[in-house]
Order: C-alpha cells, then sequence, then structure tokens
C-alpha cells in the first residue's frame, strides 16, 4: 500500500504572552497554518488540538468531568492517597512516580471559597519588571506552589527566559508551550540564587534542581476541574488579556480599590497568571465592567507586592480569557529520578502531525553509550481530551529502518498501555524495565488515538516565525498510519518527535 499523506499543522490558538505590552503582529499567531502541501485533504474538519481550543462551548462544571481527570493504565501508579511533596519520598525510595490521577477523584463537594495563601501554598511574590517574562513567573510560580508547603523553592525565571534554545528576547515575551519545553526537557528548573532575575545574564551548565515529568493541560472553561486541580495540586497557570502593563498603570476593566478584574469578550490573551483559590461569592459590584454574576478566581501576578492585594486580584468568573488555557505541575519529582533523558524536542510541542485520522503513530530510535541501560519510562504529548495510548519497545535495531525499508520496526513489543483523560504531556513508567545493551540502537513507539483529532501526533518543528532555534538533526523519528508503513520524520516532515525515553544506567560490575 502507498502511505497516506502525513500533514502537519502549528498547535492551536498559541499566542505569545507579553505581559500587557503590545505585540508585532507576526507574534499575534492564531490561526491555524500548515506547512506541508500534502495537507490539504487532512485539515478539512480540523480541531485545533492543544490548547483545548476544540473545547470551546464546553459547560463549566460538568459533571463528573473532574472525577476521571487525570490518567489511568497499565502503567498507572499507586493508589495512595499522596499529598503534595511526596515526590520526594516517592523519588528517593522506589524512584516511583508519582501518582497524578488519585487526587483528582475526590468526591467532595468544593468548598465555595479557597485561598491557598491561607494554607502556606502561594509562592512568594515576585517582579517581572520591565520585562516580558510573565509566562516564565506563571510558570515557576504554579510550580513552586504545586509543591508548598512541605517544600518551598524559589526557581530562575531568568534561566528559563534566557534559554538559548528560544529566540525571543526577554523583552519580547513568550508562551506556555516553551515553559513547558523547558522544563520537561530537564534544563531547569535552576534555584534563583543560581542564576538571579533581570541581570542580563544566566550561567551556563547548571543543572535542574527538580525533575517536572508531567504537566496536565485542563480543559477549557471547566471551573470544576480548575478548582479541584488548585486543591490537589496548587497553582494553575492560566492567561487573560489586560491593558494594565504594571501595579502603578489603570485600565477599564481593572478596579484597584477591590483588586477586581474582568475584560470580556474576544481579546487575544497576552499575560499569564497563576490561579491559586476562588469565591463564589465575589460580588459583582467589585467590578469596573459589568459582569453576568458574582464569584472570582483569586489570581497571583507578577508585578510585585504594590499591585491588588499585595501581588494577589480577583479575576471575573465571566472573565474573556481566564480558565481557558489551564497548565497544572501534576508530576514533579526529584532530580535523580532517572539517570537519562533521550530527547530530541527541545523546543517541544510547537506543531502537530496525523493522517487525518484520530491514531497515528510516532517512533523514536536513540543510541545507548557505552553502558547497559534499563529503559523505565517513556514521556509524549497528549493533544487533546481522551487520548489512548499504547506504548511499544524495540531493541538492537541494526539500521535505519524506514530508510532502508526494512521491517525493524515491527519487531516491537508492547510495554505499557492506558488512557489519558486530558491533553498535556505524560510520563508513562513501564511496568517492566526493557533491558538495553550497550551501544545499541533502540526504538519507543506509541500508537496514540485522541478523540476527534486528525494530528494526534506533537512535533518540534521550525514553523518560520522566530520564536524557537530549532534543531532537527538530533533526531531520528518515524511515523506511521498503521504501525507497519513507516515514514522519516526529520527527511519527510521536516519535524522531530515529541517522544521522550528515560532510563537507568546498570550498576557497574
Ligand atoms: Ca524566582
Ligand atoms: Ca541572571
Ligand atoms: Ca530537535
Amino acid at each position: 500500500m502507498s502511505l497516506l499523506a502525513a500533514g502537519i499543522m502549528m498547535t492551536g490558538t498559541l499566542n505569545v504572552s507579553g505581559c500587557g505590552r503590545e505585540l508585532p503582529g507576526a507574534l499575534k499567531r492564531e490561526e491555524t497554518v500548515t506547512s506541508t502541501e500534502a495537507v490539504e485533504e487532512s485539515e478539512s474538519g480540523e480541531l485545533p488540538g492543544a490548547a483545548g481550543a476544540s473545547e470551546s462551548g464546553e459547560l463549566p462544571g460538568v459533571a463528573g468531568a473532574s472525577e476521571s481527570g487525570g490518567q489511568s493504565g497499565t502503567a498507572g501508579a499507586s493508589e495512595s492517597g499522596e499529598l503534595p511533596g511526596d515526590a520526594e519520598t516517592a523519588g528517593s525510595s522506589g524512584k516511583a512516580p508519582v501518582s497524578s490521577h488519585t487526587r483528582w477523584k475526590s468526591k467532595e463537594p468544593l468548598p465555595e471559597r479557597y485561598d491557598a495563601r491561607e494554607h502556606g501554598r502561594t509562592a512568594q511574590v515576585q517582579d517581572q519588571g520591565d520585562l516580558g517574562t510573565c509566562w516564565a513567573f506563571a510558570s515557576l510560580l504554579a510550580l513552586e506552589s504545586s509543591l508548598l508547603p512541605e517544600q518551598a523553592y524559589d526557581f530562575s525565571e531568568d534561566h528559563m527566559s534566557n534559554d538559548p534554545n528560544f529566540a525571543l528576547s526577554q523583552e519580547v515575551g513568550g508562551d506556555y508551550t516553551m515553559s513547558m519545553a523547558y522544563l520537561l526537557s530537564w534544563r531547569g528548573p535552576v534555584l534563583e540564587t543560581q542564576d538571579p532575575y533581570g541581570d542580563g545574564v544566566s550561567p551556563q551548565g547548571l543543572l535542574p534542581a527538580r525533575h517536572v515529568q508531567e504537566i496536565q493541560i485542563l480543559p477549557e472553561r471547566d471551573q470544576e476541574t480548575i478548582k479541584r486541580a488548585v486543591l490537589a495540586y496548587g497553582g494553575v497557570q492560566s492567561s487573560l488579556y489586560t491593558n494594565l502593563k504594571n501595579a502603578t498603570t489603570q485600565s477599564e476593566y481593572y478596579n484597584s480599590k477591590t483588586g477586581a478584574y474582568c475584560c470580556p469578550g474576544d481579546r487575544i490573551p497576552n499575560h499569564d497568571v497563576v490561579i491559586v483559590g476562588w469565591d463564589d461569592h465575589f460580588p459583582k459590584e467589585n467590578f469596573l465592567t459589568e459582569v453576568e454574576g458574582d464569584g472570582a478566581f483569586l489570581c497571583q501576578n507578577s508585578w510585585g507586592p504594590q499591585f491588588g492585594e499585595e501581588g494577589f486580584f480577583y479575576v471575573s468568573y465571566y472573565d474573556g480569557n481566564l480558565g481557558k488555557t489551564n497548565l497544572c505541575y501534576t508530576s514533579v519529582e526529584v532530580a535523580d529520578n532517572y539517570d537519562r533523558i533521550y530527547q530530541s524536542d527541545l523546543c517541544g510541542w510547537i506543531g502537530q502531525l496525523g493522517y487525518g485520522a484520530e491514531t497515528a503513530w510516532a517512533a523514536n530510535v536513540y543510541e545507548t553509550g557505552s553502558q547497559a541501560e534499563q529503559l523505565r519510562a517513556v514521556g509524549f504529548y497528549a493533544t487533546g481530551r481522551d487520548t489512548d495510548y499504547e506504548i511499544y519497545v524495540v531493541t538492537d535495531l541494526s539500521e535505519h529502518p524506514a530508510q532502508s525499508g526494512s521491517h525493524e520496526l515491527e519487531a516491537y513489543k508492547m510495554a505499557a498501555g492506558g488512557h489519558l483523560d486530558y491533553s498535556g504531556y505524560y510520563t508513562i513508567r513501564l511496568p517492566q524495565a526493557q533491558a538495553l545493551s550497550p551501544d545499541s540502537r533502540f526504538g519507543i513507539m506509541v500508537r496514540l488515538t485522541t478523540r476527534d483529532a486528525v494530528h494526534p501526533i506533537a512535533i518540534e518543528y521550525d514553523t518560520g516565525d522566530g520564536k524557537c532555534r530549532i534543531d532537527l538533526s538530533d533526531g531520528e523519528g518515524y511515523i506511521s498510519p498503521d504501525g507497519k508503513n513507516w515514514e522519516s520524520a526529520e527527511n519527510v516532515q521536516k519535524c522531530n518527535l515529541c517522544l521522550k525515553a528515560y532510563t537507568d544506567l546498570d550498576e557497574t560490575p
């Protein structure tokens, strides 16, 4: 059979957050664009898979939505009800991953009001100054919150926003796919003390203080799930539109007396904040704009303690943007959880690829070093809600499987499988580690089926928008519509696949 044409799309509705400033038009990319002519037929009926954009219209608080949040599958972690901070103990004992899904399962009614500040679960208020680094602050404040109250960290926003893989300057801005790419590649987070903010320099060679292994992207406008995430994991990173620029500016959308913000309507978001609580009875009269009803999320900003209520403010449930894109740091492990990470997507989830169907296969081939290793886990993005995955491993590959027309990739073994409710990045620990020989080539592959998707595979590629410095020479990926017929990701589609492997080195005899 001949291969179906594969198509690439950019992730949907990605915006560069410039923290209140007007951005150059080229950066306000909100259209889905395609990069290959082969994509035409698969584009019809396209639903942007990223950032939950296809979920628009979903009603907030759909019953049961939060009950099934998280992941389930053969590689699921323990059911013991753990508290934030268990990553430390779990990681240092058996190097087991922290269960991500059990914390969602509470059937307890949600409180009408919650304030993470009262529980010691908000990070220290920060000031981004004149730079367009709100995206880095929101990411790291949410990450820090997820580790509190047991573990208090101040991570370095400078290190994230100065990362050499990103081509945007600190003045311009960034977005959450960049912070995901940075954290999930283990380039960070590093400590603030190692790379203090705002001095224009970031030392090289710093090592991450923690390893982020899972970031879930919560469904758009699902207030109940956002609230349950705040209770279970801490701060949830989200975006809004604002014409405020710092603590001293004013806006028709912001009541500085009550710390209440609401910009109804369909503006492009340009500022990132962290949701750290809510109040269902926050009076609608507190807003300058007319809102439909009471209720607001409590948010942490990065404009210093002079802004709002010592750095925090309330954003109406009826704001046009807050709650559309929601990142939750659901698994943050110790930095020695695995000895090695294999990856080719240092710039992360930039686009998506598929064959016009919900299912596609992706494989990355990596080469071990001079020591035997154990393959412990595989990591990938679910690009939409309701993703079924199957993970396969093939070891001791001899040649470039697709380029040579060989069938080596077909000799795979299934290693894990399961279901993911939300989009995001997931690390799936294999129930049984797979032995890898020294100086050998091994392939990890996933069969992904994402509801309503036509491009289920996350890829790194050069969109030409000047946001990231893409290196395609660091990967050997293959894609397939059926797990039998493979084509080169790099040679045919000019992309790397977002598909990482985590290994431990065998003890030296
Ligand atoms: Ca910091
Ligand atoms: Ca610095
Ligand atoms: Ca690459």
